[in-house]
């Protein structure tokens, strides 16, 4: 009989969760579907394998990351360990709360490396177009091998979209904008804040992308950090610096004008105005089309489009979970199309959508969308053999998170938590993290080791 075909576009933190799922279930002696993962980038990873690039790449794709230099784990480590392979089994020694990206990127890197997944994935690979015939229960998926420019298609029984969601940008018109003489640009083309050095910096958006980049330009020396918010102000203690104002409603030249009737002149607009859900590889009738949420519309179990099962997409959610949730729904993903895991009926499952929709509707408070992403999590996992992990014990840490950055934005990744998998306590950073300049795996895991080095160096020299 031939075997299952299974396509997989993405091979981010997701899509390497799809991977690994089929490979643990390998290992626990299933005979597993083939896999074939398409990646258009280079390098795995997806937002966390950065770019210095913005605009498009070296075979004219769309720059698919939004990630930047000085880019520190944005909620605590503890809160998106895999329970299937540890921090400490990867780090070898307790690390902070709050890693750099580069350390984060080595330690999903690390999984999967001790899996060769890697055969699974065609790298410089770009899915463009999907078509599905309900007859043979077939996807086909045309292809191009952007290094050698060629253009193919391939058949599959079920396919995954893992392509992400903050990689095309909502980008807003205000009026005037055109005129403004200094740099106007969206949070996915900012790759650190060197540039905004001394600058009076105007942010729009009053989300996680507002509040890190305003952040980071704050620590990296701009002059002013002005955020200007539509619906609510992020509402943290402030340092001297940084001000929240309404939103804005039009510029003259260099003068940005404020709802609240304030006006202000400023060197610099980045718009962190958050992302569009984009498929550019999906007809209509695939595409799932929604806002930045915490369940989207017309997915069972946050994965399975209802109208076409075999479709199935990865990490959609808005997202506080990530890493652990991924790999909740790509367990279950695994199980559902080898059969292990059975569908109830269409009308079924868009009872179980709403009663999920109706729960997020009543959401008020940050609280809330933790406990929601919670029981969403507790959901997934109670269908399928992901490891265990205290996730009600990860909700508290998304709490105490919260409340840390309500009471010092520039000190809440100096907070240490404790490893629902492993029960380690993580180490204290051995530089405050608004002291921490340097974002690299080196200086982050080996400061010691290095300053021995650094001084052994000297001492030649010296000689
Ligand atoms: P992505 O990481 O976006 O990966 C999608 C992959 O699909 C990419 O490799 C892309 O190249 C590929 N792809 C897209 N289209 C195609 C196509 N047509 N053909 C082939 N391949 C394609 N999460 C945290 O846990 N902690 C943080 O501190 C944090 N900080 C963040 C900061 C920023 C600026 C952003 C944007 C996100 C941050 N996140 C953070 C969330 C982050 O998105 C997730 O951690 C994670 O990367 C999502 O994984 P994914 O695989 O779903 O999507
Ligand atoms: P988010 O979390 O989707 O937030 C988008 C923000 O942009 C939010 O504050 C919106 O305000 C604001 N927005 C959207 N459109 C407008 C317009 N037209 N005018 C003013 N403000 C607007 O995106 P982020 O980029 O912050 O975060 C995405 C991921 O990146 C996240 O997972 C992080 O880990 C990093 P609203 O509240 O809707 O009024």
């Amino acid at each position: 009989m031939k075997k299952t075909r299974i396509g997989i576009i993405g091979a981010g933190p997701s899509g390497l969760a799809q991977l690994r799922a089929f490979e643990a279930a390998k290992k626990e002696g299933h005979d597993v579907p083939e896999i074939v993962c398409f990646e258009k980038q280079s390098n795995w990873g997806g937002m966390w394998n950065y770019s210095w690039r913005t605009g498009v790449g070296k075979y004219g794709e769309p720059i698919h990351g939004s990630m930047y230099k000085y880019l520190w784990s944005n909620g605590p480590k503890e809160c998106l360990e895999f329970s299937d392979y540890s921090f400490d089994e990867h780090f070898k020694k307790p690390i902070s709360s709050y890693p750099p990206r580069p350390v984060l990127f080595d330690y999903i890197q690390g999984r999967i490396k001790k899996n060769k997944v890697r055969d699974y994935i065609r790298f410089d690979t770009t899915a463009r177009w999907v078509s599905y015939d309900e007859d043979v229960k077939k996807f086909t998926v045309v292809l191009d091998d952007l290094k050698i420019d060629k253009t193919y298609s391939e058949e599959f029984d079920y396919l995954i979209v893992a392509s992400g969601h903050f990689s095309t940008p909502n980008m807003p018109y205000f009026k005037g904008i055109e005129n403004f003489p200094g740099q106007v640009m969206h949070a996915h083309d900012f790759r650190g804040a060197d540039p905004f050095k001394n600058q009076n910096l105007l942010i729009i958006g009053s989300s996680y992308s507002a509040e890190d980049i305003g952040v980071q330009c704050h620590k990296h020396g701009a002059n002013s950090v002005t955020l200007s918010y539509r619906s609510n102000p992020i509402g943290v203690n402030w340092p001297e610096g940084i001000k929240e104002v309404p939103l804005l409603t039009h510029f003259e030249n260099d003068t940005a004008f404020f709802k609240d009737g304030t006006s202000e002149k400023f060197d610099a607009v980045i718009m962190c105005t958050g992302y569009q859900h984009k498929f550019p590889f999906l007809p209509d009738e695939m595409r799932l089309k929604t806002k930045n949420n915490l369940y989207p519309d017309h997915l069972y179990k946050g994965i399975i489009f209802n109208k076409l099962p075999r479709l199935i997409y990865l990490g959609m959610q808005d997202q506080y979970y990530t890493f652990n949730m991924f790999d909740t729904q790509a367990w279950l993903a695994r199980d559902y199309m080898m059969g292990n895991f059975k569908l109830p009926s269409k009308a079924e499952r868009r009872l179980d959508i709403d009663k999920w929709l109706e729960e997020n509707d009543k959401l008020t408070s940050s609280f809330d969308h933790v406990d929601f992403q919670t029981a969403y999590i507790q959901d997934l996992l109670a269908l399928s053999n992901y490891p265990d992990f205290n996730v009600d014990k990860v909700a508290v840490m998304f709490k105490e998170w919260l409340k840390d950055k309500d009471e010092n934005i520039l000190t809440y990744r100096d907070k240490t938590y404790q490893s629902v998998v492993t029960g380690t306590m993580a180490e204290t950073h051995h530089t405050e993290w608004m002291d921490e300049l340097d974002d690299s795996k080196e200086r982050y895991l080996y400061q010691d080791e290095s300053e021995e080095m650094l001084s052994e160096k000297s001492e030649i020299t010296a000689i």
